[in-house]
């Protein structure tokens, strides 16, 4: 049984039997979820003898390096390609300006969990409800390449388990962890992936750490609370962006608090917040009000001005939408 039409499924496989090149390509900054996924159609199309090249902007973070086929990812697109796949995001904007701009793709197709869906892919698999982008690439993968082994399995799991904050939050759901259990079968070790994901770190992300700690400020309310990182904090701790990766999850931890969020400086006068949830508080509509995006519990947008100020802007907003939902 899939979760897809039919239809649109059969539309998808097909767009992927008559490619004989094909652009995978995912979202800056990519996560778990993004390199998994990605990992795992590239590979599976590659056992077919297809021309595959996998894209992403921004390199893969080191704790997602060991994933079989990673070396693979680059930022070179050819000059033509049958097909372009879209993985963990629904725009080509959400990959970088490169490929917004690359107009070498004949087809598209998009596979995607995220709330907005794509307008211009000819074939959309999208699902919301879907716990990850990976669990997605599962239930293709049964059909697209059904005896499939521990390379593509592993990288589904790592989707699978970084996208449901390690089987915690609400969307572990039955068909997640029935994925998940399949994979397993297929030769996944859960110690293994979890060391690698998360206890692979450099001590320089534990001080970075301290020092993020350090900033958390909570609302008169108690039911907001924030923490920020700055390029001076990186420089002073021989850290980098990538070691900023499940901070936000401390503020969030505090009793009563509904949103939490985290600023980061990206550049003068500019940042980048992202957003967490509890559940009751739909961030992704929080963080449309500054032009972003993302899940009901997790989302993030850019925001211009200094860090000070930006961190008061979004209490500000935080406030006024948990007075409403009161
Ligand atoms: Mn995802």
């Amino acid at each position: 049984m899939s979760r897809f039409d039919r239809e649109v499924e059969n539309r998808a496989l097909a767009l992927l039997a008559m490619a004989d090149s094909v652009v995978v390509a995912t979202h800056v900054d990519p996560d778990g979820d993004a390199v998994g996924s990605s990992l795992a159609l590239a590979l599976m199309l590659l056992d077919q003898g297809k021309r595959v090249t996998l894209y992403d902007r921004d390199p893969v973070p080191y704790n997602f390096a060991f994933l079989p086929g990673a070396e693979r990812f680059g930022r070179q697109l050819p000059e033509s390609c049958d097909l372009l796949c879209l993985l963990d995001c629904s725009s080509r904007e959400r990959a970088g300006e490169e490929l917004a701009a690359w107009a070498g793709a004949r087809n598209m197709l998009c596979i995607d969990h995220h709330l907005t869906a794509s307008v211009e892919a000819e074939v959309s698999l999208v699902d919301p409800e879907a716990s990850a982008t990976g669990e997605l690439v599962y239930e293709l993968a049964l059909e697209l390449a059904p005896g499939f082994g521990f390379a593509v399995a592993v990288n589904l799991y790592t989707a699978i388990l970084t996208d449901t904050g390690s089987f915690r939050y609400s969307n572990a759901t039955p068909t997640a962890f029935a994925a998940a259990g399949e994979l397993v079968r297929r030769g996944v070790d859960p110690w293994e992936v979890t060391q690698q994901v998360y206890e692979s770190h450099p001590a320089a992300r534990l001080r970075l750490l301290a020092r993020v700690l350090e900033t958390l400020k909570v609302s008169p309310s108690g039911r907001a609370a924030s923490v920020w990182v700055t390029e001076e904090m990186f420089a002073e701790t021989g850290s980098n962006s990538e070691h900023t990766d499940g901070m936000i999850n401390y503020p969030r931890s505090i009793a009563g608090v509904e949103v939490a969020f985290m600023v980061r400086e990206t550049g003068p006068g500019e940042c980048k917040v992202s957003f967490r949830s509890r559940g009751r508080v739909n961030v992704a509509s929080l963080a449309a009000e500054f032009g972003g995006g993302g899940h009901h519990n997790a989302a993030g947008c850019r925001m211009g001005g200094c860090l000070p100020d930006v961190v008061e802007e979004v209490f500000a907003m935080v406030d006024r939408c948990l007075q409403k939902s009161a």
